[in-house]
């Protein structure tokens, strides 16, 4: 890339619920590190979000820090990318509220996540877990990102975060810019080891179905070892063959190599040769990332330090497009 050339903006956003599964890095974190030198990235705890399942206040606490040392371990740099806590930004939840004027009452109730989650919580479907996606396209278009590295199950979310800026830029004049999912081809969605046509989920109850990515090697391996495969133990990929298929997948991203590779390279062994190796390779993948995050665990003011700075950073360019947007709505500038 040119260095006179102004970098396109990336932003993305996880949520501290629970310690990241493989799925959530394959699928997301590990694209965020990718970008990281080609693009002017910002890169959020999702705090804001995840109280719409109502966390004990000790354990958000806790899983905020754990989640901000996380991205810092698989290797964003405080320094060049702006690595935040939403939060910390107030410009977040104040463009969501001006969003929400802007989006309809039945948009929002189409979107599937919000329908899965009301019939998994009924007994907790607050307005929030209504607004999450409102709140979601403030995150983004506050940036003025270009670019949103998502999992697939988060597309809906970008296509309705595009259509509430079109909205308003059409009322307003420009104001926002319209953002692109990235959406990573083999990682886009990592299946459960234990039930391979659902998502692998952080807070599946079954901990055999998702590998967390600061499981030691014993762990990794036991857990690959249990996977559901078939009884055909053949290696190939092919439509039926969900657990294998995710096997695949799950060495693919670890590796580089391509299913054919993964096809002629297992050709005439069994699932035990297949399962030691996508074990070998994710704990190789994993083992870097959870030494650092050892480490820096251990060094909370490290960790506050960057925090704040990025929250400095991240505020800044918020607050630009909060001003605009809000002048633009009418609000009584002083
Ligand atoms: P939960 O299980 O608590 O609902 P989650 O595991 O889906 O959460 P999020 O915090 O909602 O995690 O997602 C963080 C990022 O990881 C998102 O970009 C999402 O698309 C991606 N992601 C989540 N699960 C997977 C998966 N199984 N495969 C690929 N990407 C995933
Ligand atoms: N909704 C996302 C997390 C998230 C996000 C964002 C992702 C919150 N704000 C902005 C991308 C951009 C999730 O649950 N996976």
């Amino acid at each position: 890339m040119e260095t006179n050339e102004k970098k396109k903006v990336v932003l993305s956003a996880i949520q501290p619920t629970g310690t990241p599964t493989l799925g959530n890095y394959l699928g997301a974190l590990k694209n965020w590190k990718n970008m990281a030198d080609d693009y002017d990235c910002f890169y959020a705890v999702a705090d804001l979000h995840s109280i719409t399942v109502r966390p004990e206040p000790a354990q958000l606490r806790r899983r905020t820090l754990e989640m901000y040392a996380l991205l810092l371990a698989i290797g964003l740099d405080p320094e060049k990318n702006t690595v935040f806590v939403q939060s910390h930004v107030n410009a977040h939840a104040q463009l969501a509220w001006i969003l929400n004027c802007y989006t309809q009452f039945g948009e929002a109730a189409r979107m599937t996540q919000f329908k899965d989650k009301s019939e998994k919580h009924p007994e907790n479907v607050n307005v929030g877990l209504f607004a999450y996606p409102t709140l979601m396209a403030a995150d983004i278009l506050l940036y003025q990102a270009d670019f949103v590295p998502i999992g697939v199950d988060q597309k809906q979310h970008l296509e309705i975060t595009r259509n509430i800026a079109e909205r308003f830029n059409g009322l307003y004049g420009d104001t926002f810019t319209i953002p692109e999912p990235f959406i990573g081809k083999a990682g886009a969605k990592i299946m459960s080891l234990q039930e391979p046509t659902k998502k692998m989920s952080k807070s599946d109850t079954n901990v055999k179905a998702f590998i967390s990515v600061l499981d030691d090697t014993d762990t990794i391996v036991r857990k690959i070892k249990s996977a559901v495969t078939d009884s055909e133990a053949r290696v190939y990929y092919a439509e039926g063959k969900d657990g294998v298929n995710n096997l695949m997948g799950i060495y693919s991203c670890c590796t580089g190599k391509s299913f054919e590779e993964i096809e002629q390279e297992f050709e005439g062994k069994g699932y035990g040769d297949f399962k030691a190796a996508v074990a070998e390779a994710v704990a190789a993948e994993l083992a870097p990332v959870r030494d650092e995050f050892n480490r820096l665990i251990a060094d909370k003011s490290y960790l506050n330090a960057c925090m704040e700075a990025g929250a400095q950073k991240a505020a800044r360019v918020a607050n630009r497009t909060l001003r605009k947007a809000m002048k633009k709505v009418g609000f009584y500038q002083l």
